[in-house]
């Protein structure tokens, strides 16, 4: 760690150095978050960006009396640096490590959990209402994107402002990115406040390289006058009409406005807008470049990264990318197919098909349930809507899934990316909880494919079925295969037996399974057989409707047990679904179920975390030769 980095061993030391030392603490910062997320992953860009705005966040406030709360989270890496955990700084993202997002079990400085976009201005509403009730004097911060701040939430907590009365202030970090670009009318209107900031930018520039202006007084005078006239337009503007006072455009790497910025408005009594202007990804050259490739990132080698000043990413196919391509095939031939993101364009795939058909493609910003109630519409209209989405996005829309989409049984389709454990991200962005959130909702139809072929197929019968379906599938990918061969669409609710049990059909462990999670299944079944025990295997493929009539015959051959093995929560999953299509059929066979327990799953590696939960061949046979 550099000299200034090791002498801050908690928020209050970043005040005792002085304001010259100031760049070289944000030039240690960069370098330490660059040489780690290179070994471990992460969201570099963004963080990048935020490094002047944390420093001076710390040297004007005081946590963890004072509560500055992060909204998504993916930018407090300078925060957890100058916070007390510099020293555990290298585990990031790793298994039993610190966390990439704000975690209060880590640091008493974390006020408050995120992970998903939108939520600050709302909890730092709470934590500001409670304290007036409590009647203490802390400041309640929230710092949040410009791409977070189009989110419902963020307009929901904007509009409860005034009728909470309580002071919050609240930093807008405008670096006119999501994680690509941001997109929507707020969007442009704060794009129109920062030309300012821009034109100041560049006017500094230069006067550095030598041509400054003689007439000082003047400009200074002119300067006052442009400020004023700003102030007055901004009175009517955006925020105010929320009974937020604006204050801003800020440049957010000049220290010193920084911190005389935040002192006004800690001192104004009323909530207060900070308007922050950053450039996303700043001081690394590739990221400046290309922000959005360098949101998130994936463990990369900085020498080859540096040398070449660009990132080499080999683009390896993934359930994703498998599914934005099959996608704009069928667009081709299906004028009514659209596609919807909620600004994850480039996550979700959907890139090809964003560039061949620009005017069937939307990307809503961070509004999932606008997205999802949008598609609906469209789907009433009589098009084929897709929204590409995250398991945990997702997770949010559960009532417009139901109220809007199948109570009308409207052909929307859910490609629902991400299912399952998703690894470094943690809790917040675990995929887990999608099938028991789902399956209860009449008119649904589930699936999961168990590679590229079979997700072909899936999106071919949900074209083809005139209500809403969902396909889930995980991060990551299945064996290559060649996407253009044809397949046959799939009988909606037929399973398929892949593995005959080994010894007649009596007796038999059976295992039911789909998805990324059926070579685990076969695996087990192979050591079952191996050590003498009859046992088959089933790719269900419908998680809803369940395969009843196959359990039926299974039982009716003397089926000894049922094992089933998902990548999701068992309460309400998979495996409870055939429990209930058993009682349903009033057959008594026991049923053994692997998923991920009554337990958030923490962060690590895929690998490790299906260690951990027992998700694996090994540990499902020695389960079973034990029970
Ligand atoms: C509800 C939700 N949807 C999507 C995401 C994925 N996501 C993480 S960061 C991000 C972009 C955030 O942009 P902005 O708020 O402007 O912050 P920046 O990264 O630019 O600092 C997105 C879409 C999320 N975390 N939560």
């Amino acid at each position: 760690m550099g000299n200034l980095l090791n002498k801050i061993k908690g928020p209050m030391d970043v005040r005792s150095l002085s304001t010259d030392q100031l760049p070289a603490l944000a030039e240690e910062l960069r370098e330490k978050i660059i040489a780690t997320v290179s070994r471990n992953g992460g969201h570099l860009a963004s963080n990048l960006g935020a490094v002047e705005l944390t420093i001076a966040l710390l040297r004007i406030f005081s946590p963890p009396t004072d509560k500055v709360i992060w909204d998504v989270g993916h930018q407090a890496y300078t925060w957890k640096l100058l916070t007390g955990r510099a020293d555990r700084f290298d585990t990031l993202r790793l298994y039993q490590g610190i966390s990439g997002f704000p975690k209060p079990c880590e640091s008493d400085c974390d006020p408050f959990v995120a992970g998903h976009a939108g939520t600050a201005l709302s909890v730092a509403l709470g934590f500001a209402a409670a304290r007036d009730l409590k009647k203490t004097k802390e400041a309640v911060i929230a710092v949040i994107g410009d791409a977070a701040m189009a989110n419902g939430i963020s307009f929901e907590a904007l509009n409860n402002l005034e009728e909470v009365g309580s002071k919050v202030i609240v930093i807008l970090n405008d670096n006119e990115m999501s994680i690509s670009e941001s997109v929507g009318a707020l969007s442009r209107r704060l794009g129109n406040l920062l030309t300012d900031v821009r034109y100041n930018r560049i006017k500094a520039a230069a006067e550095q390289a030598g041509h400054k202006l003689r007439m000082t007084f003047l400009r200074r005078t002119y300067h006052r006058l442009e400020q004023a006239i700003k102030s007055i337009w901004l009175k009517n503007a955006f925020f105010e009409e929320f009974g937020l006072r604006y204050i801003g455009p800020i440049d957010g790497h000049d220290m010193r406005a920084l911190e005389q910025a935040l002192r006004s408005a800690d001192e104004f009594k009323g909530p207060v807008l900070l308007h922050v202007a950053t450039q996303k990804g700043r001081g690394f050259k590739p990221s400046e470049q290309l922000p959005h490739a360098w949101h998130g990132v994936g463990p990369f080698d900085l020498d080859k990264v540096l040398a070449a000043t660009q990132r080499n990413a080999p683009a390896k196919m993934n359930y994703s990318t498998a599914c934005g391509t099959l996608l704009t095939a069928m667009a081709e031939q299906n004028e009514s197919i659209l596609a919807i993101t909620a600004a994850m364009v480039e996550g979700t795939g959907l890139l090809e098909f964003s560039r061949k058909f620009p005017g069937r493609f939307f990307d809503v910003g961070i509004c999932e349930t606008h997205a999802v109630v949008f598609a609906a519409g469209l789907a009433a209209s009589g098009f084929r809507p897709v929204f590409a989405v995250y398991s945990t996005f997702l997770q949010r829309t559960l009532d417009c899934i139901m109220h809007d989409v199948a109570l009308q049984n409207l052909p929307v389709l859910l490609c629902v990316d991400r299912a399952g454990i998703v690894g470094s991200d943690g809790p917040t962005h675990h995929g887990v909880f999608d099938i028991p959130m789902l399956r209860s909702l009449p008119n649904l139809v589930i699936m999961q494919p168990a590679d590229y072929l079979e997700l072909k197929a899936m999106l071919q019968t949900a074209f083809a079925h005139h209500g809403p379906t969902v396909i889930r599938y995980p991060r990551g990918g299945s064996h290559e295969v060649d996407l253009s061969r044809s397949v046959e669409n799939l009988e909606i609710g037929k399973a398929a037996v892949i593995r005959e049990p080994n010894q007649g059909v009596a007796d038999v462990a059976w295992f039911w399974s789909f998805g990324d999670m059926l070579p685990v299944a076969e695996g087990a079944a192979d050591k079952l057989i191996r050590a003498g025990r009859p046992a088959g295997v089933v790719n269900a493929r419908f998680i809803k409707p369940i395969d009843s009539a196959l359990l039926k015959a299974q039982v009716a051959q003397g089926a000894a047990r049922f094992v089933t093995i998902e990548n999701g929560a068992l309460a309400g999953g998979f495996g409870s679904a055939v429990r209930e299509a058993l009682a349903e059929l009033r057959l008594a066979v026991p049923v053994r179920s692997f998923g991920w327990s009554d337990a958030f799953v923490e962060q690590g590696s895929t690998d490790e975390l299906l260690h951990a939960g027992g998700l694996t061949a090994d540990a499902i046979f020695q389960d079973l030769m034990e029970s």
